[in-house]
């Protein structure tokens, strides 16, 4: 199975037993604070969460992939997250995880398999870390010791009883170099745990965010037009190794890391519906919606001027 999901291209997989997840009351918490801001699928889905059974009855094993994505050169203006740089990561991992379950299917008659790509009700991080991918970050992304944090996340679910293995262990040590960095003062130390309060988070602000800015997240969003790569690229397992290489064998071939040619800064400030719905088909950037796009760049055109003043 593991074989099969790296011809597919991903470079971390590992095995998780299908449990009641650790971090669900952690989870609770974290959403009866309000830091998920308005991401209402998030608190929509409390229970669920807690549960996989709920999300493919009768699952016992998770499968977590990682595909990484990181760039030579980061995309300055507009300043897009390098995630969202190439094709939608969300269409290239589902597509491959259907692929691997149909395999998966093939090999153990009866077996059920389902691909879940952010979309579904789970802790994907945390299955992530069962599987051995990686551990919690101060900035609560996870970091694969050998290859840090430079990747995305997609799960394949199934009845079939996988051979777990052994969850990954590591830490930031006394490292707080995201935490000094965040510009925005969103990573936080509370009750003994790191977590983002998401609604200061400028990856939030401009992609989950809807409706206008306060005078103080426009401030926040800075020169950000969608999402935010400061406390990864500051993070010493982020930096490059000959050894290690930061992408996936894959990710070229895929589109994952092919940059389309974006407009300017000022060109989106008032891009026309039509433009928005072309330059966005099949990225990840089209997340923020027309209007979102236009006033994350509108907020990155005033920041600008008062920096000029
Ligand atoms: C909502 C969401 C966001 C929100 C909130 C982020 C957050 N920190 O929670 C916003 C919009 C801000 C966001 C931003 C980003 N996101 Co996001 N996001 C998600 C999503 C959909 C849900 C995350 C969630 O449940 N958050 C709620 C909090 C409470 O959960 P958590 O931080 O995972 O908390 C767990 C741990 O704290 C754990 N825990 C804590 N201590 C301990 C101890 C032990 C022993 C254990 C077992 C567990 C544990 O328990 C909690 C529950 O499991 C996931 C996909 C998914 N379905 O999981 C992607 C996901 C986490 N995002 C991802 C990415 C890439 C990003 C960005 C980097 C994008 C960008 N460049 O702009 C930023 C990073 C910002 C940051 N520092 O977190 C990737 C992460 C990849 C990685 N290497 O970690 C994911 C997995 C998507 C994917 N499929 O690849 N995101
Ligand atoms: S993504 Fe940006 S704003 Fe959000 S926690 Fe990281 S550094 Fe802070």
């Amino acid at each position: 199975m593991k074989a099969q999901a790296r011809l597919a291209g991903f470079s971390l997989v590992g095995v998780a037993r299908a449990k009641e997840p650790t971090g669900h009351s952690f989870y609770r918490a974290w959403i009866e604070k309000g830091y998920h801001g308005t991401m209402e699928y998030l608190s929509n889905s409390i229970a669920q969460r807690g549960d996989l059974d709920s999300v493919l009855p009768g699952v016992r094993s998770v499968l977590a992939c990682a595909m990484f994505y990181s760039r030579p050169a980061r995309q300055e203006s507009p300043r897009i997250a390098q995630y969202a740089l190439g094709r939608d990561y969300h269409k290239v991992l589902r597509g491959k995880l259907r692929k691997l379950g149909l395999w998966l299917e093939s090999q153990v008659p009866g077996c059920v398999t389902r691909p879940c790509v952010d979309s579904a009700p789970i802790l994907e991080r945390e299955l992530a870390q069962n599987a051995g991918l990686g551990w919690f970050g101060k900035n609560t992304c996870l970091i694969n010791s050998e290859r840090g944090s430079w990747f995305v996340l997609g799960m394949l679910l199934t009845t079939a009883e996988l051979w777990p293995d052994a969850p990954a262990v590591g830490g930031c040590g006394s490292c707080q170099r995201c935490v000094e960095a965040c510009p925005t003062g969103a990573i936080v130390h509370e009750e003994g745990r790191w977590q983002v309060d998401a609604r200061r988070c400028v990856s939030y602000l401009t992609i989950e965010h809807r409706g206008g800015f306060s005078r103080e997240q426009a401030a926040w969003v800075g020169d950000w037009t969608f999402g935010c790569d400061v406390c990864q690229e500051v993070c010493p397992f982020n930096e490059p190794r000959a050894s290690q290489p930061m992408r996936s064998p894959r990710v070229e071939e895929e589109g994952l890391a092919s940059s389309r040619e974006w407009p300017s800064v000022g060109h989106i400030a008032t891009i026309e519906e039509g433009e928005w719905d072309l330059l966005t088909r099949g990225s990840a950037v089209r997340r923020a919606g027309w209007s979102g796009l236009q006033r994350n760049a509108r907020a990155n055109l005033e920041n600008a001027q008062q920096t000029k003043g």
